[in-house]
């Protein structure tokens, strides 16, 4: 029996690792957008890989505000959020409250139910080169094999898009730029920083600045916004569900045309 319990792992996990070589779209940070991206991409039938550097998915959205965990969701992300699961709380002014436990949670079991194959712990180190001319895929490795600094290479996967969803420090587009001296399709041509706090500008900024900033290398939530120059927003949610939404149909799109 406990070597049956042994098998059964290491031969589904390595199965899904395999699978996972090569795959349509590379998510990269398990936090509302990218979830939510992820899920909307591989509802569509395409296939997703999401690296989570953390041991649970849910990045940012778990703790609410100052660890009061609820969240605002605004009206016109509403049903965004309860097609995904969240149990909404009319609150005041037409927004809506919801526990950041049962909306994470939702969004992860969304992402985990659409066919999204996802990988915790491990953290995407950095990107792959077609020519230099455009992101075709991840370089991946174990957090804690990057946390204690071991001197262990990496694994890479494929992609035709990859998504850069890692928060405020949007460490991949920033990888890209300050590695190899690419100008990112922005207004300063690099990550420009993100602003102080706005709730309004910062929900618009996320919607507006989320989109491909480099061929196959694509910004949502909270990345784009720091990407982008935009303000930061708090504990609001509307823009990193807006955003995911937004970013799944320009990389479907661009899925497409590489298929065509
Ligand atoms: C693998 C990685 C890597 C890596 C990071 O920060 P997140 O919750 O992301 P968003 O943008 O979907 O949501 C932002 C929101 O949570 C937030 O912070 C808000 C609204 N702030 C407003 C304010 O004013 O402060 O999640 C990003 C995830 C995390 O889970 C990271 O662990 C993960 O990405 N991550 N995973 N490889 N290189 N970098």
């Amino acid at each position: 029996m406990e070597s049956l319990v042994s098998s059964g792992i290491i031969n589904s996990y390595f199965k899904k690792l395999n699978d996972s070589l090569s795959a349509d779209a590379a998510v990269v940070g398990g936090g509302p957008s990218g979830l939510l991206a992820a899920a909307v991409i591989a509802e569509k039938g395409y296939s997703v890989n999401l690296y989570e550097r953390n041991l649970a998915p849910g990045g940012g959205m778990w703790g609410g505000a100052m660890m009061f965990n609820k969240i605002l969701i605004e009206e016109n992300a509403a049903s965004i959020a309860e097609e995904s699961g969240m149990i909404l709380t009319p609150g005041e002014k037409g927004n809506f409250v919801v526990d950041s436990v049962q909306g994470t949670a939702a969004l992860i079991n969304r992402a985990c139910c659409s066919g999204v194959r996802v990988f915790n712990c491990i953290a995407v180190d950095d990107l792959t080169f077609d020519n230099n001319e455009e992101v075709n895929g991840v370089v991946i490795n174990w957090s804690p094999v990057l946390r204690q600094k071991m001197m262990v290479d990496p694994l890479m996967t494929m992609a035709e898009a990859v998504l850069d969803a890692t928060g405020h420090p949007a460490e991949i587009a920033a990888r890209l730029a300050c590695k190899n001296g690419v100008e990112l399709s922005t207004a300063t041509g690099g990550v420009a920083g993100e602003r102080s706090l706005n709730v309004v500008l910062g929900e618009r900024n996320t919607v507006e600045f989320t989109g491909e900033v480099y061929p196959g290398l694509f910004v949502s939530g909270m990345s784009a916004c720091a990407v982008g120059g935009g303000y930061r927003m708090g504990p609001i949610f509307g823009g990193m569900l807006l955003s995911g939404s937004k970013v799944a149909d320009l990389i479907i799109e661009r899925i497409e045309r590489k298929q065509l």
